[in-house]
């Protein structure tokens, strides 16, 4: 009996000091090596001063970022890990940009013929007062921002009742009056005329989609959070990230969904995992192919096609990459990364090594202003021949061992805790929440024993 509870002790104690260790090793090193991050409240205070010191390293052209900030933001008031941002680098370095008006960030396209204007989507949660007789509601939106000047004008909006959460990732604008919206909450895209505020066209996954397939039906069925404008065979469509039924999938204005065009399948996660932002490259630079962030399984990826089906032609990843949901080819063949659970958004070369790097807290989107929207500037990787990369097979154990975990668990400790802990902080958090109450307990129950014994032995003695 002793020596169990010997044994039992021993054990709680070696946990508590092993995962306390990894926690305090973890914080001090992410002290010491940081770099200035955004959602850290200098990057806005300096911004606002006017401190124009450089925070990333010189690069031609601005590159805009938003980012959208972590679950308990949205749940209760928890301090984030990193407020959500839409932040602007000059090719020097400095923050040419900053903002932090709105509850999240999702994603920013460059205004055509402008030379440093952006329109972005945002979501603002509302109070209940705001909310006509719902207790909560949100205020999902589209606007635009000159980047020099701070100007600003509103698009569109509209609430979603009923809910804390923000239903509209992205938005595409197809022309002066008329933008093309992903809406997760609907399960649909529609076209709006922002002029007349008219819905134009609608397209709903139900119609060409059983609920029985993708996320649970009716709370998050698709996750549909990306919609692009592309031509196919001549002719106008919608291609659409069905993020909970991995796959994209193209829908004609007037043909309907266009089902050979499929990329992906419900469950077959070799192809794509719950995946972000698909860019279409057309034939005329070097496609069709799509580029997308597989963000499940912590790639980007791009599929050309070849004969009537969708072949992977190149897939980049390395050490450091969790969840991407975004990449972009650039004009020059490089390809410009976001990377959310690794924090930083990267450009890298033809040959996959990295020529640029920032450090910002949880991005969801960025944009290389003047190289066009997304990759509409860029030709795809069969054309460019660009070389894949997948994580060095000597890397570190820790690697090795986050690679044999589910994505889902490493990417769920990552989502929920500060950006400086990393998913073996993560576990150790967690080992430490439930070694320690338990060596306490443990160590309760003894005392309570030893006094429940010896009270009565002492009391005999009297
Ligand atoms: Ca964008
Ligand atoms: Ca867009
Ligand atoms: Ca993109
Ligand atoms: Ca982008």
């Amino acid at each position: 009996m002793a020596l169990r509870y010997r044994s039992v002790r021993s054990l709680l104690a070696v946990l508590v000091v092993l995962s306390g260790a990894v926690v305090i090793g973890g914080y001090v090193h992410a002290e010491r090596t940081n770099d200035r991050v955004t959602g850290d409240p200098s990057i806005e205070q300096a911004f606002r001063s006017g401190d124009r010191s450089p925070v990333v390293a010189p690069r031609p052209n601005v590159t805009v970022v938003a980012t959208d900030s972590n679950a308990f933001v949205a749940d209760d008031n928890a301090a984030p890990r990193a407020q959500a941002e839409l932040v602007a680098f000059a090719p020097d370095g400095r923050v040419y940009y900053y903002e932090n008006r709105h509850t999240r960030y999702w994603d920013v396209d460059p205004v055509s013929g402008t030379d440093a204007t952006v329109e972005f989507v945002y979501a603002d949660h509302l109070e209940a007062s705001e909310c006509g007789g719902e207790s909560v509601c949100t205020r999902n939106g589209v606007e635009r921002v000159n980047l020099t000047t701070g100007e600003r004008s509103g698009v569109f909006s509209r609430i979603t009742p009923g809910k804390h959460s923000t239903r509209w990732h992205d938005v595409d604008r197809i022309g002066d009056d008329r933008l093309l919206v992903a809406d997760i909450d609907g399960d649909r895209v529609f076209v709006v005329n922002v002029t007349s505020g008219l819905t134009e066209w609608e397209w709903d996954a139900q119609s060409d989609f059983g609920v029985a397939s993708g996320g649970p039906f009716p709370d998050d069925w698709t996750h549909l959070n990306d919609v692009e404008h592309v031509e196919i065979d001549g002719r106008g469509a919608a291609m659409i990230s069905l993020r909970n039924h991995d796959q994209v999938v193209f829908v004609g204005y007037e043909r309907g969904l266009l089902e050979e065009w499929t990329l992906g399948a419900d469950g077959d996660r070799d192809v794509l995992y719950e995946q972000h932002n698909p860019d279409y490259i057309p034939p005329e630079r070097g496609g069709p192919a799509v580029l997308v962030g597989d963000s499940e399984n912590g790639r980007v990826v791009e599929y050309q096609r070849v004969d009537g089906s969708w072949e992977r032609s190149w897939s980049w990843s390395d050490e450091r990459v969790q969840w991407p949901r975004d990449a972009d080819r650039l004009p020059n063949g490089h390809t410009l990364v976001t990377d959310s659970n690794g924090d930083r958004v990267v450009e890298i070369d033809r040959t996959g090594e990295i020529v640029w790097s920032a450090t910002v807290g949880f991005p969801y989107e960025s944009e290389r202003l003047g190289t066009g929207d997304e990759s509409s500037g860029g030709q795809s990787a069969a054309a460019l021949g660009l070389s894949s990369r997948s994580p060095d097979a000597d890397a570190a154990g820790w690697s090795r061992l986050e690679a044999a975990l589910p994505p889902k668990v490493v990417n769920g400790v990552a989502y929920l805790f500060p950006r400086w802990v990393g998913w073996i902080e993560g576990l150790a958090v967690l080992t430490l929440l439930v070694a320690l109450p338990t060596l306490l307990l443990v160590e309760y129950r003894r005392a309570g024993v030893t006094v429940g014994v010896r009270s009565p032995l002492r009391f005999d003695r009297k």
